[in-house]
């Protein structure tokens, strides 16, 4: 045990532990955070609700699940020789490899003693006299800390519709984000898919071979692009370790921390058939490079982004044999890229299937789940197994759904009732020392993600050489941050859909762009300037 681990002070059974901090979450953020408090020399624990490390990429198993991000995008930065030791299997890595690489990083790192498992932190309470969070993990043991850092991802609250009748469904329902470590056999069996977004994109083409019959039910269909995976050849393994320093400095540099950029031309001012030919061009490249590599006004200019929807609505057509089906899979109410592109492999080809039916519940809605199935407005369908591949309440619902009190007893979830509060993404005045370690930028998680973990440690750094007790946020800081990223948001196409993007997929739900619309240098930038002017916006005690 390092010296931060005899810093505790464990006594026995019902004993509060105390720490310097506290981290809430063993993903790709936890983990890091993690690790980088621990170089700080502070007494750190870190609680997971899982058995294992991976947030994201242990809970998220179903069959199909994978980055869309590149692979050597997506693995951390901060070490050189983790970045030569590991091998990725492939452009774009499946949730088994991309598990075992989290856990190899925890080993590593030696981060495993510092984390608890199975612990569901339920409750976090300020105690303004002592300026110490205290927690409450599975409802019943306690700890205190000085620091508190959530480190609970942007897609972790998973979300099913309440659907009547739910509970009586005698078959197995699965949440795709909750999927089970067991092999599931599907062979022979009836299975319904619910939801059309990235998740079920990536199951459905998988599952289509394996089960007896599919039926998926679609509500808004989704502009998907070719994935164009495959495997990393030796040669290419060798390329990425040599080049790495480019890359990462590339993806630092890049609007959304992908090695793809914005053509900086108007796509309407360039003529129609080069226009083509580009988009020919990127539809043929592996990735997001359709998207973020295409006009860089294809999200703000309506014309310039149907220009680019009316291609894909016709790739998407000349896939799928029947015109009718495909027509359903074709989507028209809002512009491409104002939802999350699910990347595909095979996805509409699964359409040509004999054994898959598509359901379109905006022509007829499900009604209720009943013993056997699924009942729509027109029919009742039986199924051995229902798959809700519904997504998820993103990025406040993690910490909404805890019971986070600060100074004068203010909850969270009544602090963001009407959307995501912050500064910077980092911090939500009146709650003293609680950092949000997630990725909100539009930014490939990681890029961004170790960004804000080593702000929050540089901080704390930063707090402790000065003799500083507490920061938080100024109220104004707060208010002219929203105004500031709400006036962004404003000038994209982004509220033109319904989606998680703008917690418009979940009912009741208050409309606000969750994430931040400016580009992934501009907002390191923005942090780092607030941290050059000794923290400009929050205040130190
Ligand atoms: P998404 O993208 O939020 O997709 C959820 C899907 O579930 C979507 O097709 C929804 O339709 C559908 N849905 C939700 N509620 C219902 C009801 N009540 N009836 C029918 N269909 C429903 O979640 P994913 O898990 O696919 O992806 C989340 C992110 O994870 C993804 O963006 C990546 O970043 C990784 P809707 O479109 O709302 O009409």
């Amino acid at each position: 045990m390092g010296d931060s681990e005899q810093q505790t002070t464990a006594t026995g059974p019902g004993s509060i532990e105390q720490f310097d901090a506290i981290v809430i979450g063993a993903g790709v953020s936890g983990l890091y955070q993690l690790y980088r408090l621990k170089q700080l020399g502070l007494s750190v624990r870190l609680y997971e609700d899982a058995s294992g490390v991976g947030g994201t990429w242990y809970w998220n198993r179903y069959p199909g699940c994978r980055f869309d991000s590149e692979s050597e995008t997506y693995g951390y930065s901060f070490s050189e020789e983790l970045l030569h030791e590991w091998d990725w299997k492939e452009h774009f890595s499946g949730q088994p490899e991309n598990e075992r690489y989290l856990n190899y990083v925890a080993d590593k790192f030696d981060l495993r003693p510092y984390i608890q498992f199975n612990s569901r932190v339920t409750s976090a309470v300020y105690d303004e006299k002592e300026h110490r969070w205290e927690i409450r993990i599975n409802n019943s043991q306690r700890a205190r800390a000085q620091f508190l850092v959530a480190a609970v991802g942007i897609l972790s609250a998973d979300y099913t519709p309440p659907f009547e009748g739910i509970e009586s469904f005698k078959g197995i329902s699965y949440h795709t984000s909750k999927w089970p470590k067991e092999q599931v056999d599907f062979t022979g069996k009836r299975v319904a898919v619910i939801g059309t977004g990235a998740t079920a994109v990536q199951l459905i083409p998988i599952i289509a071979k394996e089960v007896g019959h599919l039926t998926v039910f679609q509500r808004t269909p989704n502009y998907c692009a070719p994935l164009r995976n495959g495997l990393v050849d030796p040669e290419t393994q060798r390329r990425f370790k040599a080049t790495y320093p480019e890359i990462h400095k590339r993806i630092r540099e890049t609007p959304a921390g992908f090695t793809h950029d914005f053509d900086p031309r108007n796509a309407l001012e360039v003529p129609r058939e080069e226009r083509l030919a580009l988009y020919e061009e990127l539809w043929a490249q592996p990735g997001f490079k359709k998207w973020l590599g295409n006009f860089h006004d294809i999200m703000t200019s309506r014309e310039a982004n149907e220009d680019f929807a009316e291609f894909v609505r016709n790739k998407i057509r000349a896939r799928v044999k029947d015109p009718v089906v495909a027509e359903k899979l074709v989507p028209k109410d809002h512009p491409f890229g104002s939802k999350r592109i699910p990347l595909e492999t095979n996805y509409y080809e699964a359409y040509n299937r004999d054994n898959v039916l598509l359901v379109d519940v905006r022509e007829t809605p499900i009604e209720r789940i009943t013993p056997k199935g699924i009942k729509t407005s027109d029919a009742e369908y039986e199924f051995d197994v229902i798959i809700y591949a519904t997504g998820f309440d993103a990025v406040s619902g993690a910490l909404t759904r805890m019971d986070i009190r600060g100074e004068g007893g203010q909850t969270f979830k009544d602090r963001w009732a009407d959307g995501p509060r912050t500064y910077l993404g980092l911090q939500t005045a009146g709650f003293p020392n609680f950092f949000i370690a997630v990725n909100t930028a539009f930014c490939n998680y990681p890029v961004c993600a170790e960004f804000v973990c080593e702000w929050i440690a540089d901080c704390i750094r930063y707090m402790r050489e000065k003799g500083f007790a507490t920061i938080a946020p100024t109220p104004q800081a707060e208010e002219a941050w929203i105004e500031h990223a709400n006036e962004l948001a404003s000038r994209t196409l982004l509220s033109d859909a319904k989606s998680w993007f703008m917690g418009s997929n979940i009912p009741g739900k208050k409309r606000a762009l969750l994430l931040y619309a400016n580009t992934a240098p501009a907002y390191r930038a923005k942090c780092t300037e607030v941290a050059t002017k000794g923290y400009e916006g929050f205040e130190l005690e």
